[in-house]
């Protein structure tokens, strides 16, 4: 449970369905809010909850020092605060963007006289002030400005602060979802395969649950054997014995009529490891594949 804050002044650009979700979180916290939305109807309603609403994206950012970006992508944070005069403010920009973004917008800000911290929000709008959800918000650039204001920033999710290079968050964010994404695709690809069968969805899902469950503490041997340098394994099934598994992988796919396209592309990179040599490592070394070719 984070400190209660102190009631803080803030500013809120952009109030889509995340940003709407932060504003409530932070008015039902006590905080003063102003908040501007490109399209006013969409801040209107949370004038009724108490929020301030600005006439403009600059008026806005004039009413306190912490201002904080909600919006669609970067290009649209640049398009907002054009114009808006930055000096002495805090920005904190909780729009999802890429590493280079957040490092080129740290850069921006601050040669506009601004603190700047990039964020990445590990959460869903429902989430989102809810207690107990689990959500929270990957934070990296001026420490200084974290340290602040960080009881505010935790009002709405937990504030995970994971370094001074403004890239960072956007990084932790984007690993994250990809490795949602991967496991996602085994999601689906799973369903695919018992689809046609006489085997109830709703009995498959909590075995998928919990085998997925089971497994997703191997990211934990991956980070030691990265650390140690050694792949090699005689703990769990090795590349040899995995790669030999792979065709039975994708007979049964091909049994079940099952397109193999979202397996494809990692069996595919187990092979090239294993012809390679390292058929007594585990898939760590996939890793490095990703990153050199070999
Ligand atoms: N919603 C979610 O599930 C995810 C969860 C993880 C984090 N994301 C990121 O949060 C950012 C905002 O997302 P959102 O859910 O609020 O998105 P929308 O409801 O579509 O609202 C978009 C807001 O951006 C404004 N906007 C768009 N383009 C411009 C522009 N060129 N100039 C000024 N504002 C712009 C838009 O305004 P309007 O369309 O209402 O006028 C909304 O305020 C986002 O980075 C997610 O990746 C959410």
């Amino acid at each position: 449970q984070p400190a209660p804050s102190r009631p803080t002044p803030l500013t809120l650009l952009g109030t889509g369905a995340m940003g709407t979700a932060l504003a409530r979180a932070w008015l039902a916290a006590g905080h003063p809010v102003t908040v501007w939305n490109r399209t006013p109807a969409r801040a209107a309603a949370l004038a009724g909850q108490g929020a301030t609403v600005a006439a403009s994206a600059a008026d806005a950012v004039a009413a306190g020092r912490l201002v904080i970006t909600c919006l669609l992508d970067d290009a649209s944070v640049g398009a907002t605060l054009d114009g808006a005069d930055l000096t002495g403010r805090d920005l904190v920009n909780l729009t999802t963007g890429t590493p280079e973004e957040g490092r080129d917008r740290a850069a921006w800000a601050e040669a506009r006289g601004a603190r700047f911290l990039d964020a990445g929000i590990m959460a869903v709008p429902p989430m989102i002030g809810a207690a107990n959800s689990g959500a929270y918000v990957f934070y990296s650039g001026s420490a200084a400005l974290f340290e602040e204001h960080r009881d505010t920033l935790a009002v709405p999710a937990g504030a995970t602060y994971v370094g001074a290079d403004p890239g960072f968050a956007a990084l932790h964010d984007v690993a994250l979802l990809s490795a949602m994404n991967g496991m996602f695709a085994g999601i689906t690809h799973a369903f695919a395969l018992i689809r046609r069968q006489d085997i109830a969805p709703k009995d498959f899902a909590p075995l998928l649950v919990s085998w997925l469950t089971a497994m997703a503490p191997m990211a934990h041997q991956a980070a030691e054997r990265l650390d140690s340098g050694d792949y090699s394994t005689d703990v769990v099934s090795n590349l040899a014995m995995q790669v030999a598994g792979n065709t039975t992988l994708l007979r049964t796919a091909e049994e079940q009529g099952v397109s193999p396209e979202l397996l494809t592309p990692y069996l595919a990179l187990m092979e090239r490891r294993l012809a390679a040599g390292h058929g007594d490592e585990d898939t760590t070394g996939l890793i490095d594949l990703l990153l050199t070719g070999r």
